[in-house]
């Protein structure tokens, strides 16, 4: 089952529900205020299906799809996948122990990735920083996370990186990694009572620029060093998360050095089992 949330034809923000090709706005009332609120109980699947349904409306263009968070944090886990080590250590002959080490670690790398309003939904626009000059998108498995940490659902995430600016030197990680629309979340929350065999999962990244496909790449989830599983033990430790929170789970796809994203390229991540994330690239 996929929630999400969008904007109506009278300008409210709305929850609703995606089946096939149909959005159908869900009426919310007193027990469920906003989907925040559906995320949170024990079964949220039917939470959902206890809600009155609207009139389906055909899902094209002109839906105003907006991210499926309403006050979480954004956390996200790094160097989960070999690729990610790698390309790190290329990136910064300073820090590239700190990624060997982290790789093997039994402690995960964690961060702070972003605040509600630094998160960008389906077809809505990501950034590159105006000071940046090597950036990427990462896709990024997204845990959906409720009040006590059990992973509800998942989501497509794009934790966008200023490779520059995160190679130069790793205490500039906030800055490489946190910004204003620094974040892909959507298009929807797709829910699970038992979530897929991680072997059954796939991330496929897609840039198009013009009419061209300049990158295209796929990896597995199995290629993992860490279960999901692990990563949520380690957020909790001490972190509360009174609302929930999102987890990007890292990266196993990183671009060749040579690669760089441009203003007005459209990122298309895609999870297999879940949906397709697509954002067009701003700068400045
Ligand atoms: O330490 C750098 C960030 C790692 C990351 O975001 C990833 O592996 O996905
Ligand atoms: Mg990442």
């Amino acid at each position: 089952m996929n929630v999400t949330k969008f904007i109506d034809q009278t300008d409210s923000v709305r929850v609703g529900r995606v089946k096939d090709d149909k959005l159908i706005p869900l009426q919310l009332g007193s027990s469920f205020q906003s989907l925040a609120d559906l995320l949170s109980v024990d079964d949220p699947i039917a939470a959902v299906e206890s809600l009155t349904e609207e009139s389906p409306i055909l899902i094209d263009e002109s839906v105003r799809w907006l991210p499926p968070i309403d006050n979480q944090e954004v956390w996200a886990a790094g160097v989960t996948y070999k690729r990610s080590q790698t390309a790190r250590m290329e990136e910064s002959e300073a820090a590239a122990s700190c990624y060997d080490r982290v790789y093997n670690a039994d402690r995960p790398e964690l961060f702070f990735k972003a605040t509600p309003h630094r998160v960008a939904g389906h077809r809505q626009p990501l950034r590159i920083r105006s000071d940046a000059t090597w950036n990427v998108p990462e896709p990024e498995i997204t845990l959906v996370l409720s009040p006590d940490l059990r992973i509800v659902g998942l989501t497509v995430g794009n934790d966008m990186s200023s490779r520059d600016i995160e190679g130069e030197n790793p205490l500039y990680l906030p800055q490489a990694k946190c910004y204003d629309q620094c974040a892909g979340l959507g298009p929807w929350v797709t829910l699970f009572r038992t979530l897929p065999p991680v072997s059954e999962i796939e991330v496929d990244l897609k840039i198009k620029r013009g009419s061209d496909i300049v990158f295209d790449e796929q990896i597995a989830a199995s290629q993992m060093a860490r279960s999901f599983e692990d990563l949520v033990q380690w957020l909790g430790r001490d972190n509360t998360f009174p609302t929930g929170a999102f987890l990007m789970t890292g990266t196993g796809i990183v671009p060749t050095s040579d690669f760089t994203l441009q203003k007005d390229d459209i990122v298309n991540i895609t999870i297999s089992g879940v949906g397709t994330l697509s954002n067009p690239i701003v700068q400045g």
